[in-house]
C-alpha cells in the first residue's frame, strides 16, 4: 500500500498566519490529508515553524526583540491559529528543536564528505554603518532578471528567482538605507552544477506534476545552475558543523536547513510516539519495500527552492546508512504550488495590513466557513481574489441555503413524522434509485477530485450532491404525501437522511465542524471513512438543529472595524467604503461594541473617518438648537414691575413669597432668591416677569408667574429695566 507523507511549508516565525497562507499551502493539504485518512490511507501531516534566517532576524531587529524571543512567540501563535483553522497535522513542530540541529548539521558534513561542497572567499555584501555583513533580506535593490525594483537579497517576490546580495542593481542596506560595501568572507557553496543533469531528468519524467511548478523549474534549470552558498554571516541559526576559523559565528543558509525541517520534525514525531524508527519508512526509499509518496504543498514562491535546492541537497547526502543497510533520501513525488491570494483586488500586504489575519477571521466567523470560502476560491491555476461580498454570498447562498437547509429538512421531517427514527421504505422509484447513484457517484469523483489537488472543484462536487438532495426532496414532495401515502413519505425521507449521511463524509476534509454536527445529529457513532453504508431502519436520529448562520453586513462591518482599522485605520477605510456608508457603519460598530464601550468604538471611527465623521458630528450638534417661531415666543407676556412686598415662605427655607406691583394688579409669585438677595435689597426694585405662566403651587403657596433672573450656576441675578419705565410696561 502506498504510503504519504505530506507536508505544508514551514512558515517564517516572524508574524501571524494570513489568509493567504492559509489557501495557498495549508488548506489543500490539509484537505488532501483528510481525505486520505478516511481512505484509510498511511498519511503522515507533518509542519512547524522556520525559526532561523534573516526573516527572523530582521523581525527581531525592528521590533527591538531578540530572536528567541520572536520565535517562541510566533510558533505558539502560529500553531494555534493552525489548530483553531482545523489544520490537522500529526505533529506540529519548530526548527529549534535539538534534533533539528543534528540532522542539518549532518547533511553539511555528509555533503561536504561526498565533495558537493567547496569553501570560497568571496566580496559579500557588508554595511560600514551597521558594521556587518548583510546576508539576504539585509539587503533592497533591484532584480537583475526582471528590473523589478525594492526586491530583498534573498529572492524576487516579482518573477520569483533566488536572489544573492551581490547580483542586485542599486543595492543598499536594508537597515540604514546606505549603499553597501563588500567585504571578504569565507563560505561553503553547494556545487549545484553537480546535480544539474540530475534533476533535469528526474523532473522531465514528473510529467503527474502541475504544469505550472513543472515547466518553470525546467526553465531555470535548461538556464545552467551555479554553486550556491549554503552558510551565513549571521548571528541566529545552525553554527556550520566544522572546526575551521574561516567558519567561526557562521551558521548554515536556512533554506538549506528548512527543508531538512520536514525530516527532523518527522523524527521528533515518531519520536514523541513511541516509535523512533518509523520515520525511516516515510523519508528512504524503499526502506521497507513499501512505496512512499513524499508531498510539499508549498506556495509559488517556494518553488525553486523545493524542486531544484532541496532534491539537490538530498541527493548530496549521498545513502543513509543504518543497521538495516543503505538507502537513499526519497526525492519529492510532488510539489503541488498555489498561486496567490489577493484582498479585494490587490496583494496581501502586511506593512498596510491589507490582510485577512486568520486569527482575528477567527474570532468573528466560524472555522468551517473561512475553509469552505478559502477552498471556493483557492488560487489553484491562477491569482484569486478574497472579496467580502463574494464571502458573504458564497456562505449565504451555498452553505446555508444549501447544505444546511438540506440537512435540516430532512431531520426535521423525520421527527415529525416518524418519531425521529429512520423509517423504512417501500419500493424505489425512478428518483429514489438515482440518490444512490448520485451518492455513489459524489464518492468516486470528489476522490478523484482531491488527489488531482483540484479541490474547488471537488468542494464543488459535494455541494452539487447537496442542490440534488434539495431537488429530490422539492419533487417527492412529503409534506404532501404525509397526509396521502405514508409509504412514500418513509420512503423519502429515508432516502434523504441516506443522502445526508454520505454529506456528512464527504464534507469532512473541507468543513471537519460541520461534519461532526451532521453525524452528531445523526446521532451516528461509527467512524467516518470514504464510503457510503445506509443508516438501518429503525435508528433514532436527533432533534434538528441549524447547521450554518448567515453572514450579515453587520458581521462584515463589524469585522473591519474591530481588527482591519486596529492595524491600519486607512485600509479599513478603502474596504468599507467599497461596500458601505459611513453612517451605517457608524451605526452598527456603536452597536456591536455596546454601551460599556462606546469610547473605545468611537475612537476607531474616528481614526478610519477622522475629519468626515467630526464634520458630521458638528452638523449635527448645530442641528440641535432648536429654533423657536417669533409667534410662539410673542406668546410669553413679559411685563415690567416692582417688588412691594418680601416675605419669608413658611414651609420653605430657600424661598420667598414676593409681592409684585404690575401698575393695574398686583401678583403673588414664589421665588428661590433667598440665598442670593435680603429682603431690603429686594424691595422697590423693578423687575421682569412673565405673567401667563400658569400658576403653580409651591410648597402650599401659589405662585401666579415667574420673575426673570440670569443663573451661572452659582450667582443668580434679577433682570432690570435700566431705566424707569411705567409698571405694566410690555417686555419683548
Ligand atoms: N519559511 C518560506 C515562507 O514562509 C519558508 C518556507 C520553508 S519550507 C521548508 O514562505
Ligand atoms: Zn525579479
Amino acid at each position: 500500500m502506498t504510503r504519504y507523507m505530506v507536508t505544508s511549508a514551514l512558515p517564517y516565525a516572524n508574524g501571524p498566519i494570513h489568509a493567504g497562507h492559509l489557501a495557498g499551502a495549508y488548506l489543500p493539504a490539509d484537505i488532501f490529508v483528510r481525505y486520505l485518512r478516511l481512505k484509510g490511507e498511511d498519511v503522515i501531516y507533518i509542519c512547524g515553524t522556520d525559526e532561523h534566517g534573516t526573516p527572523i532576524t530582521f523581525r527581531a531587529l525592528k521590533e527591538g526583540k531578540s530572536p528567541r524571543e520572536i520565535v517562541d512567540y510566533y510558533y505558539e501563535h502560529i500553531k494555534t491559529t493552525f489548530a483553531r483553522a482545523k489544520i490537522s497535522f500529526d505533529y506540529f513542530g519548530r526548527t529549534e528543536l535539538p534534533v533539528h540541529y543534528k540532522v542539518s548539521q549532518d547533511f553539511f558534513l555528509k555533503a561536504l564528505e561526498n565533495g558537493h561542497l567547496v569553501k570560497k572567499i568571496t566580496k559579500q555584501a557588508y554595511c560600514e554603518h551597521d558594521k556587518m555583513f548583510l546576508p539576504d533580506r539585509y539587503v533592497i535593490g533591484t532584480c537583475p532578471y526582471c528590473g523589478a525594483e525594492e526586491q530583498r537579497g534573498d529572492q524576487c517576490e516579482v518573477c520569483g528567482r533566488p536572489l544573492t546580495p551581490e547580483i542586485l542593481i542599486n543595492p543598499r542596506c536594508n537597515i540604514c538605507g546606505n549603499p553597501i560595501t563588500f567585504k571578504d568572507s569565507a563560505h561553503y557553496y553547494i556545487k549545484m552544477q553537480d546535480f544539474q543533469e540530475k534533476l533535469r531528468k528526474w523532473i522531465e519524467g514528473n510529467e503527474h506534476w502541475k504544469p505550472n511548478v513543472r515547466n518553470t523549474v525546467l526553465g531555470w534549470i535548461k538556464e545552467g545552475l551555479e554553486e550556491r552558498a549554503i552558510t551565513r554571516d549571521l548571528n541566529w541559526g545552525i553554527p556550520v558543523p566544522i572546526e575551521d576559523e574561516d567558519m567561526k559565528g557562521k551558521v548554515l543558509y536556512v533554506w538549506f536547513e528548512a527543508p531538512i525541517g520536514y525530516i527532523s520534525i518527522t523524527i521528533e514525531h515518531f519520536k514523541r510516539i513511541g516509535k523512533e524508527e518509523e520515520w525511516k519508512k516515510y523519508w528512504l526509499s524503499n526502506y521497507d519495500g513499501e512505496e512512499t509518496r513524499i508531498i510539499h504543498f508549498i506556495g509559488k514562491d517556494n518553488i525553486p527552492f523545493h524542486a531544484i535546492f532541496w532534491p539537490a541537497f538530498l541527493m548530496s547526502y549521498g545513502k543513509f546508512k543504518d543497521g538495516n543497510g543503505e538507502f537513499e533520501w526519497l526525492l519529492p513525488y510532488d510539489i503541488p504550488a498555489n498561486e496567490y491570494l489577493n484582498l479585494e483586488g490587490k496583494k496581501f500586504s502586511t506593512s498596510r495590513n491589507w490582510a485577512i489575519w486568520v486569527h482575528e477571521f477567527l474570532d468573528e466567523f466560524p472555522a468551517d466557513y473561512l475553509r469552505y470560502y478559502l477552498t471556493a476560491i483557492m488560487p489553484e491555476t491562477r491569482d484569486s481574489d478574497f472579496n467580502f461580498k463574494d464571502f458573504k454570498a458564497k456562505i449565504n447562498e451555498e452553505l446555508v441555503n444549501i447544505l444546511g437547509n438540506f440537512v435540516h429538512r430532512a431531520l426535521t421531517f423525520v421527527n415529525r413524522y416518524f418519531d425521529g427514527k429512520v423509517p423504512e421504505r417501500g419500493e424505489l422509484d425512478e428518483l429514489d434509485r438515482q440518490a444512490f447513484e448520485e451518492i455513489e457517484k459524489a464518492f468516486e469523483e470528489v476522490g478523484e477530485l482531491i488527489t488531482k489537488y483540484r479541490f474547488k472543484d471537488a468542494l464543488k462536487r459535494v455541494m452539487a450532491l447537496a442542490a440534488f438532495g434539495n431537488r429530490y426532496f422539492d419533487y417527492q414532495q412529503p409534506w404532501k404525501t404525509a397526509k396521502t401515502d405514508k409509504q412514500r413519505t418513509a420512503t423519502t425521507v429515508n432516502v434523504s437522511l441516506q443522502i445526508v449521511k454520505a454529506l456528512g463524509i464527504l464534507i469532512e476534509p473541507f468543513l471537519p465542524d460541520a461534519s461532526e454536527k451532521i453525524w452528531h445529529l445523526l446521532n451516528l457513532e461509527e467512524l467516518k471513512k470514504w464510503e457510503f453504508t445506509e443508516i438501518p431502519a429503525g435508528h433514532k436520529v436527533r432533534k434538528a438543529e441549524i447547521l450554518f448562520r448567515k453572514v450579515t453586513d453587520e458581521d462584515i462591518i463589524f469585522f473591519i472595524v474591530k481588527h482591519i482599522a486596529r492595524g491600519n485605520p486607512e485600509s479599513a477605510k478603502l474596504l468599507l467604503e467599497k461596500y458601505y456608508k459611513m453612517d451605517e457603519v457608524v451605526k452598527v460598530t456603536l452597536e456591536k461594541f455596546g454601551k460599556e464601550r462606546k469610547d473605545e468604538a468611537m475612537a476607531i471611527l474616528k481614526s478610519i473617518y477622522k475629519e468626515k465623521l467630526e464634520k458630521k458630528e458638528k452638523k449635527k450638534e448645530e442641528k440641535k438648537v432648536e429654533y423657536v417661531k417669533f409667534d410662539e415666543f410673542a406668546k410669553l407676556d413679559l411685563r415690567v414691575g416692582k417688588i412691594i412686598e418680601v416675605e419669608d415662605h413658611p414651609n420653605a427655607d430657600k424661598l420667598y413669597i414676593v409681592k409684585v406691583d404690575l401698575g393695574s394688579e398686583v401678583r403673588q409669585l414664589v421665588a428661590g432668591l433667598k440665598k442670593y438677595y435680603s429682603k431690603e435689597e429686594l424691595v422697590n426694585k423693578y423687575v421682569v416677569i412673565i405673567t401667563n405662566l400658569e400658576p403653580k403651587k409651591l410648597r402650599g403657596v401659589e405662585s401666579q408667574g415667574m420673575l426673570l433672573a440670569a443663573d451661572d450656576g452659582k450667582n443668580v441675578a434679577l433682570l432690570v429695566p435700566d431705566k424707569e419705565v411705567k409698571l405694566g410696561a410690555r417686555v419683548h
